[in-house]
């Protein structure tokens, strides 16, 4: 299931391209399980601590968690901080790498990107919880994220919920068409600590929400603003976003981050020096790919070690502007 020429031609004229079903709900189960494990897990550690009163057994994958934050929000906050990790990493198993290589994924991505594919070190799980500021992202593009070199380059973000994303549930809104004007002014200490581009810094075109159905993907540019607002339902809104670009792309394949320095030119370093790249497609030489678990998680984890600070970009606070 690769792109038709069309496809690709309106992901580079809007900056955004839906490819509906593209996961089945059997290919997402896998996820959704492992995602239960740890709450289920961490539930029942809680509930031993005397911190919550039940563990929610029998709710449904959208209900569980949001029933926990509703009883305990902090016994909630750690939950999520299990899944997602502290500002990175996070869930790192069998299941997450099945995604990322998802097959018909990776064909649609191969239009975009090329044949010899890197799995940028930036993925997230997003539990997004109904009352939970961090689950609201204001406006930014990824590449307000990533080092300033990297703009020029494409990363192709790919936005996954797990469970239908709604107007009500906070699917992702996007502006259209204006990757096309480059890098927008972020200021950090957004809204919830996320960067932010205020309103008075968005191009001046509107913008569009993108309701999807579980197992859609949604295919961004890095330089496409997106946002997300509130929850509005008593249900979690599950979403995973990858991103994956062409082995061209400056990247931490072969670094060591023991050794990293950040003291080096930025423009030698990967776009996102704190956490992992993996090869995902190597034309040349197969084995270079990252395709087990048990390598996934040995390299995700060494970042995790020996986490190399990123120079940033020099975006200034929100509050100075
Ligand atoms: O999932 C969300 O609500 C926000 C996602 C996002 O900002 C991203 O994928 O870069």
């Amino acid at each position: 299931m690769s792109l038709t020429q069309q496809e690709v031609t309106q992901f580079h004229r809007q900056g955004y391209l839906v490819k509906p079903g593209i996961f089945s709900s059997n290919d997402l189960q896998p996820l959704k399980n492992a995602l239960t494990a740890i709450i289920d897990q961490q539930a029942r550690a809680l509930q031993d601590d005397g911190q919550l009163k039940r563990l929610y057994a029998q709710e449904a994958f959208g209900k569980r968690l949001a029933k926990i934050y509703a009883e305990n929000p902090a016994a909630g906050n750690l939950i999520t901080r299990h899944i997602t990790g502290k500002g990175g990493g996070g869930y790192n198993g069998a299941a997450m790498l099945q995604c990322i290589r998802h097959p018909s994924l990776l064909s649609c991505v191969e239009s975009l990107v090329g044949p010899d594919i890197i799995g940028s070190s930036v993925y997230r799980i997003r539990p997004k919880l109904p009352g939970w500021a961090r689950g609201e992202v204001p406006w930014h593009q990824d590449a307000g994220y990533t080092l300033a070199h990297c703009d020029r380059y494409l990363v192709v973000t790919c936005w996954i919920p797990l469970v239908d994303a709604t107007l009500e549930n906070g699917c992702l809104h996007i502006i259209p068409t204006a990757h096309k004007g480059g890098i927008l002014r972020h200021f950090t200490d957004g809204h919830a600590g996320f960067l932010e581009v205020p309103q008075d810094g968005l191009p001046p075109v509107e913008p569009m929400p993108i309701p999807m159905k579980a197992g859609d993907v949604l295919m961004l540019t890095n330089l496409t603003p997106h946002a997300s607002f509130a929850n509005r339902t008593d249900e979690v809104r599950w979403s995973i976003d990858l991103r994956y670009q062409s082995a061209e792309v400056p990247n931490n394949v072969d670094e060591d981050p023991a050794t990293y320095t950040p003291e080096r030119d930025p423009v030698t370093m990967a776009c996102y020096p704190p956490e992992a790249d993996f090869v995902i497609q190597d034309t040349c030489d197969p084995s270079r790919e990252i395709r087990t678990a048990p390598q996934f998680k040995q390299l995700r984890e060494r970042y995790d070690r020996h986490r190399p600070d990123s120079p940033g970009r020099g975006w200034t606070p929100l509050k100075e502007q």
